[in-house]
Order: structure tokens, then C-alpha cells, then sequence
């Protein structure tokens, strides 16, 4: 077993579950406290992956008004079967049970969700038995408090639970099984499961049985895939889903972080989407094959901005969807308003690229209030440059502590810094216009803290003279080691307080050769 060094999908996309419809695959992440939720992506090879939409992207599919970091959408399953897509999932923040959406066509509509009333729990798995009977299979828990991999038969159009549950299998041995997967394959049923916890220890292993409800077999050379003790630049692999290619072939989705820096290593960019072969010994066992990933060479840089029509696909909100917070394009200028009472929102992109640089420009004479560009793994977890109160700051949060790294007066903004060419020659700049940028970068030297972390967060403004740094932080501050949680960092706008007026947004991503920071 080789294992990938280039994820197939970068950034937070995490929990990939992936079908095939004729020649092309369709694949789904999960998406937690952001709306829209469950990214959905097209492909025709499995290492290039395009963007289409988001399966729950409007509100009445998606609740998210009481999501924390972390809460909402957990891992998705996505399936084709009698003509139509299938997505299970469950939202944590909703309500219990599983939530199934189905559509004709992947670009959608989606339909409203049908609830099904199962025993808690995460990670459902969709699968039709011979007779056409729909088995939810998930992750949960017995009756003195195991994880186990349980399932149900339903009707899945009425949402009901059709039986008493069952339990499957409890994996090899390695903590919380999950993941669960199902699949009729020759004489067999296979169930792929993740088991050792979604960090170092996480595990994919199989196992087999005459029917979906099993009796279940190991597979005797479990685990099928593992980064677990291995010098490997992808870790924490696991979580993984099987699809058969129409020439036969097998291949199999995965999630992975790429961990960077001294002991204990962090990873900044959540759980991205890895993908390998799948190659059966002969006795009918899967093995993790050759990786599947782009070639050397790179991703080309990536360059996005805010234009005046809809809002890249891209784009998120924590805790509800983007319209409920940002304004559409008015004249140039869209507006960013914080919730009522203490309410901070945030709405922008996955950080994808080791090395990004993000740019939002604000017009101060139009706004009131506090908020700016931040980047973030969540609201405690961020670096912000903020303009408010007659200043721009660099602030860094980290849990309860919240450090002003530098800052500047909005009166040497105005004086010295005009807005992008629009005053005359010789006339001061009537309309103070900031330029707030983040960057992420390699460590710049020696790490104070002696290990080094995996990159540095450079805060600061952009004037005529160029960039001027307001302050800098190790980049560990803002991994998911030290946030904790599923999901990955953000980039984008956040409103603190009153509202703010927007007038242009810039992300730029590159990675270097090998899909390791640009040198
Ligand atoms: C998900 C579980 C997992 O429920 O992480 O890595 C959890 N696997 O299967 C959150 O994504």
C-alpha cells in the first residue's frame, strides 16, 4: 500500500461518500455548522473534481440557527439507485433521526427532507437488499454504551422504520466504529467501516457476510488502510467509500490531513478527500491499490473574488446561510451585518492552498460597527484584522485569550492611504477606504516556541505603499489540533457588531510542486 500524498479534494471536505451515475461520479462531504450544506462535486476520473452545488441549500432543508463549531451535518451518504440520487445524513443541531433528501438530476432540486425516526446516532449508510428493501446502517450505540454498527429496514419514502434494529459489526477492536458502508459485491455483502477515532489512530477495515444483515467476517488482513505510526505526509486516514468504475475497476474515497511542522504536527485545512484503487486478492479481500491523486505539477493558482451576480459556490455561512448576513451586490458594495445581541457572524470559503493571500476592502464612511477579514477553524479560533471604533486591528483569539497584535489609527488610514485610484491627483481621499489582508505563509525562521509550527498567519493593510504587516501568529494557534472539531480553517468576512459595507473580497491559493507550499 502506497498512500496518496495530493488529496483529490483539498481543503475542509471531509466524510466523502461517492456513486456513480453511467460514466460520471458524483461526491458529497460533510459540511457542519455551514449553510449551504453537503458540498456535492462532479468528476470523470476520480482525480479531478469540479464544484457543482451543495445538496441542502436552502432552509428548509437545512436548520442551523443553534450549530456550534462542529454541530450540524455529519458525514453524508450518497447514493444512485432506481433512477434518482439519494443523500442520507443528520444534523445535530435539528433534530435526532436521519434526514434523507432525494433528486432526479444531481444539479438539482433536491427535496425537502424525509425525517426518519431511528435510534441516534451518525454516519448513515444507505443500501437496497435483493427483495428492494432500504437497510439505514449507522454508527451508535448498545445498551451499556458501546459504539456498534447498527441497521434498520425503512421506508425510506415514508420515513419510517420498518423493524427492530440490529447490530452488525463492532469493527476490529480500534475505538468508535462508524463509517459504515454497504455493498453487494458477487456472493457477498461487504461492510467497510472506520474504526480508531478520526485522528492518528483512524483505520479503515472491512469485513463480510451472506446478507446485509451479516453474520460478518473480518477481513483477515485488516486494516485495509491506515496512515497509523507511518512517516507518511497524509495521516489520519479513514472514513472511506468504494465505487465501481463501469469497466469493473474499484476505487475508494477516503479522508486524510496533511499534518506539518515539529511534534505532535498540525494540519490547518481540516479532513481533505484522498482517493486509491482497490485491488481483490484471491480470495475475494479488498486491498488498498495504487493512490489516485492529481498529477506533479500543481494545481494552477486559484484566484476567486466577489463580483456583482451570486456568490461563488464556494461560499458559506456559520450558523445559517450567507443571504442571512451579507447583502447582495449594491453598486459595488454588499453589506455584513452581525446578529442581534452578541452575535458574530462569518461568512466565506474553505482556506484550500497552503499559501493563500485574502484581501476584503471596506468602505469605513459607509459602515458602523466592528468586523473585517478573518481567518478562522472557528469563532475562538481566529486571526482577524478588524476595522471599528476609529481603528484597524490585527487580532488574534485563541480560545478564551484575545490578543491585539498591532494597530493603527483609521486617521493614518485616510491620510495616507486613499482608496484604489479614485481621488484626483493632489486631492486628499474623502471616503476612507481600507484594505485588510491575511496571508498564510511558510515559518519565517526559527519558531520561538522551538518546534516549528506548520505556517505562519500574516496580518496587516494594504495602502499605496504596499502591504503593511499589523502583526504575525504560528499558524498551530489555528489547526484542528489545537481547535479541536471536525471541520477545517475559513477565510472570508465577519461582522461583530452594526454592519459593514463590503466593496471587494479577493482570495489567492497556490501550492507548490507537489501539492506542499509554494517555495
Ligand atoms: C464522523 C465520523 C468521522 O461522524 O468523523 O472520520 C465524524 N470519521 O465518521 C465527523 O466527521
Amino acid at each position: 500500500m502506497r498512500l496518496p500524498e495530493r488529496p483529490v479534494i483539498s481543503g475542509f471536505h471531509p466524510d466523502p461518500s461517492v456513486c456513480r451515475v453511467g460514466s460520471i461520479y458524483y461526491l458529497v462531504c460533510s459540511s457542519f455548522e455551514y449553510a449551504p450544506g453537503v458540498p456535492l462535486f462532479r468528476s470523470e476520473d476520480l482525480r479531478t473534481w469540479q464544484k457543482i452545488g451543495h445538496v441542502l441549500d436552502r432552509p428548509s432543508q437545512l436548520a442551523l440557527d443553534r450549530a456550534g463549531p462542529s454541530g450540524g451535518i455529519f458525514a453524508p451518504t450518497l447514493r444512485y439507485h432506481d433512477g434518482r440520487l439519494w443523500m442520507i445524513t443528520t444534523n445535530f443541531s435539528d433534530r435526532d433521526g436521519m434526514l434523507l433528501v432525494t433528486a432526479d438530476d444531481p444539479s438539482g432540486p433536491w427535496s425537502d427532507p424525509v425525517w426518519i425516526d431511528t435510534p441516534s446516532g451518525v454516519d448513515p449508510d444507505l443500501a437496497w437488499d435483493e427483495d428492494g428493501t432500504c437497510l439505514v446502517t449507522w454508527s451508535g450505540v448498545d445498551d451499556v454504551g458501546r459504539t456498534v454498527i447498527r441497521q434498520v429496514p425503512v421506508d425510506p419514502v415514508a420515513g419510517k422504520v420498518l423493524g427492530e434494529p440490529r447490530q452488525l459489526w463492532s469493527g476490529t477492536g480500534g475505538k468508535y466504529p462508524e463509517a459504515p458502508h454497504l455493498y453487494q459485491i458477487g456472493d457477498h455483502w461487504y461492510l467497510v467501516v472506520a474504526e480508531g477515532g478520526t485522528d492518528r489512530g483512524h483505520a479503515v477495515t472491512v469485513a463480510r457476510g451472506p446478507s446485509p444483515a451479516g453474520p460478518f467476517e473480518p477481513c483477515p488482513h485488516n486494516p485495509v488502510l491506515t496512515a497509523r505510526g507511518l512517516d507518511t505526509p497524509v495521516q489520519n486516514t479513514g472514513h472511506a467509500d468504494l465505487v465501481r468504475r463501469s469497466d469493473g475497476s474499484w476505487a475508494m474515497v477516503f479522508l486524510g490531513v496533511r499534518a506539518r511542522g515539529g511534534t505532535p504536527h498540525w494540519h490547518v485545512l481540516g479532513r481533505e478527500t484522498f482517493a486509491c484503487e482497490i485491488v481483490w486478492d484471491d480470495d475475494g479481500w479488498p486491498r488498498a491499490g495504487e493512490p489516485v491523486e492529481p498529477p506533479y505539477g500543481g494545481r494552477p493558482e486559484e484566484h476567486e473574488e466577489l463580483t456583482a451576480g451570486d456568490l461563488p459556490l464556494s461560499w458559506v455561512a456559520a450558523g445559517g446561510f450567507p443571504a442571512d448576513v451579507l447583502g447582495p451586490d449594491e453598486g459595488g458594495v454588499r453589506r455584513l451585518t452581525a446578529r442581534g445581541g452578541s452575535g458574530r457572524t462569518f461568512v466565506g470559503r474553505r482556506q484550500e492552498h497552503f499559501t493563500m493571500t485574502a484581501r476584503a476592502s471596506l468602505d469605513l464612511a459607509a459602515s458602523h460597527g466592528v468586523g473585517g477579514l478573518e481567518l478562522r477553524v472557528d469563532h475562538r479560533h481566529a486571526v482577524t484584522v478588524e476595522a471599528g471604533d476609529g481603528t484597524v486591528r490585527a487580532v488574534a483569539t485563541i480560545g478564551e485569550a484575545r490578543a491585539v497584535l498591532g494597530a493603527l489609527s483609521v486617521s493614518e488610514l485616510a491620510v495616507g492611504e486613499p482608496p484604489s485610484g479614485e481621488p484626483a491627483a493632489g486631492e486628499p481621499p474623502s471616503v476612507p477606504r481600507v484594505t485588510l489582508e491575511l496571508r498564510t505563509v511558510e515559518p519565517s525562521g526559527p519558531s520561538p516556541a522551538h518546534i516549528p509550527g506548520p505556517d505562519e498567519i500574516v496580518a496587516g493593510v494594504v495602502g499605496p505603499e504596499g502591504f503593511r504587516e499589523l502583526g504575525r501568529l504560528d499558524g498551530r494557534y489555528l489547526s484542528t489540533e489545537v481547535a479541536g472539531g471536525f471541520t477545517g480553517r475559513m477565510v472570508g468576512l465577519t461582522c461583530a457588531r452594526g454592519e459593514l459595507a463590503v466593496t471587494s473580497f479577493t482570495y489567492r491559493g497556490t501550492d507548490g510542486p507537489e501539492g506542499a507550499p509554494a517555495g
